[in-house]
């Protein structure tokens, strides 16, 4: 960590100040030396920010769980960012875009927690966590211009997280290979398989409950859990229906205003 030259407060002040106010910033590493370890912290304290702002912690979101994200944003590791309640849209609900910068939508596969989560779980502790399984979608807006970042730049700024639909909850069943389809206004945009999400989204629960961990958080009891999207984000326009469909699991829709 090198937090003797890194001012994590203020960086978390600059960025959770861009995301509330919709503008872009500059990246850290454009000059200073912000690692990985540092970034966490700074991501953290940003999440702080807004629980005193009176959201709750509502569980996180994995990032870079698939070769086709990891292609599209140019890095090559997982990372994971916070999800609070006033990131969360109702299934069939109206989403308003405009405070966002150059928002993004991407398919995913969704877990609810009904117990705990930390550490190394072996994979039957993490099937035993789950409670349901649901398609989901998440939307991203990067803070910085073009969505062009470092690793580091994007774990500061929470993993590029603006809000999130999770579909009906269902058991847990095998997902290691859903078929999702993320169509807008009747169109299909992106098309995938769970499959691409680490091999098994199971997978990237379990990294979450380990990289979690590893920053002395907990997965909790009803905390939701993002696994990653399947495909390429898209950019989201205003004015949008946008339908994400899963084999076996149903769809969730979202209208962007
Ligand atoms: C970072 C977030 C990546 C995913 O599902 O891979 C992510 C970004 O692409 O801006 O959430």
């Amino acid at each position: 960590m090198n937090t003797d030259v890194i001012d994590v407060a203020a960086l978390a002040e600059i960025l959770d100040d861009a995301a509330q106010a919709g503008r872009t910033v500059a990246r850290p590493t454009d000059t200073l030396p912000l690692d990985v370890a540092t970034a966490y912290q700074v991501q953290r304290a940003a999440f702080e920010r807004r629980l005193t702002r009176g959201e709750r912690p509502a569980g996180v979101k994995m990032g870079f769980t698939s070769k086709a994200k990891m292609a599209q944003m140019g890095v090559d590791d997982l990372i994971w960012g916070m999800i609070t309640d006033a990131m969360l849209v109702e299934d069939g609900g109206t989403l308003d875009i405009g405070g966002l910068i150059h928002p993004r939508i991407e398919p995913e596969i969704a877990f609810l927690l009904g117990r705990p989560l930390t550490g190394r779980p072996t994979p039957a502790e993490v099937a035993g966590a789950v409670a349901g399984v649901a398609v989901a979608y998440e939307v991203l807006d990067s803070r910085y211009e073009g969505f062009s970042f470092t690793l580091p730049d994007v774990i500061a700024d929470n993993a590029s997280a603006a809000a999130l639909g999770v579909g009906p909850w269902r058991p847990l069943t095998d997902v290691g290979n859903v078929g999702l389809l993320l169509e807008i206004d009747g169109r299909p945009a992106e098309a995938g398989s769970s499959a691409a999400i680490l091999g098994d989204p199971l997978r990237s629960l379990a990294a979450a409950a380990r990289l979690a961990c590893a920053a002395g958080v907990t997965l909790e009891a009803g905390w939701i859990v993002l696994a990653g999207a399947a495909t390429a984000a898209v950019p989201l326009p205003r004015g949008a229906h946008v339908r994400v469909a899963a084999s076996g699991l149903g769809n969730v829709e979202v209208t962007t205003r």
